[in-house]
């Protein structure tokens, strides 16, 4: 059987759109280029592909510059999916843009209501329950909503939080394998893992902790060497991607999919 929490059938993922000099970044280092992003973006889908799994490709859209990071919108979970209230103003509309998509796939979808807000983003799903990291973009109301519909559903979920000036939880951590995590050390300081498997980022970088297990691969963007070397030697089969353009607005390996 299929661990669901890194074995996966599908993904979907959206091409980025012409207007992501638009998008939503937390410090200005310049404008992604789109014709490298597109690139990475193929890269991303094609290593997907290769493990064997579906890759839904949704168009781009012009009105939501940030789309390409559909993971923000939804969480999908065995027993069905629920659509996020991303706390991004700009990124609201993205929802509707998913939603009959995600019901094409499966029976039961849910939503968050207003007035929480929740992104998928800080969303982390381990072999054994579900850790919401609190952020500027997912409040307690979002969690408590999430909260009550992943009880009704069998699983546990525990509120934690993402440090002081990080976009989301996962910008911070990734899963590995069901009891593995990859996390920064200022992450892994606030006690959050305890009683996980945790291998942290080499010092400086950082930015190498949004990685995705999908099957036998860990993708992750490219450019950190010692990280890449911690997790070869734990034993991982890695996929480097480039990441600098998705890096411009604050994205990473997770956020370019949802995997279930
Ligand atoms: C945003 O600020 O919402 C986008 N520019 C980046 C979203 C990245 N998503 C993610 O980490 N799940």
């Amino acid at each position: 059987m299929k661990n669901p929490s890194f074995e996966f059938s599908r993904a979907i993922t959206r091409r980025p759109a012409s207007t992501i000099a638009n998008g939503l970044r937390a410090e200005d280092i310049g404008n992604p280029d789109l014709d490298s992003m597109l690139a990475a973006h193929a890269a991303y889908v094609a290593a997907l592909r290769s493990t064997g799994a579906e890759v839904i490709e949704l168009e781009p859209l012009d009105a939501f510059p940030d789309a390409q990071f559909v993971e923000d919108t939804a969480l999908c979970l065995p027993q069905g999916a629920i659509l996020m209230r991303p706390g991004a103003p700009s990124r609201l509309g993205e929802v509707a843009e998913m939603a009959p998509t995600l019901r094409g796939c499966y029976e039961n979808v849910r939503e968050i209501k207003s007035p929480g807000h929740i992104e998928g983003g800080d969303i982390l799903v381990t072999g054994s329950e579900i850790l919401v990291g609190r952020s500027d973009r997912t409040d307690a109301a979002g969690v408590a909503e999430l909260a009550a519909i992943a009880a009704e559903w069998g699983h546990s979920l525990r509120e934690v939080f993402t440090p002081e000036g990080v976009l989301h939880f996962k910008t911070d951590c990734s899963l590995m394998d069901a009891e593995t995590i990859l996390s920064t050390k200022r992450l892994d300081a606030s006690g959050c893992f305890e009683g996980y498997r945790v291998l942290h980022v080499a010092e400086g970088e950082e930015a190498a902790a949004n990685a995705i297990r999908f099957n036998n691969l860990v993708l992750m963007a490219a450019g950190f060497p010692r990280t890449a070397e911690v997790l070869s030697k734990a034993g991982y089969e890695i996929v480097e991607i480039d990441n600098t353009d998705c890096a411009k607005l604050d994205g990473g390996m997770s956020c370019l999919s949802l995997r279930f």
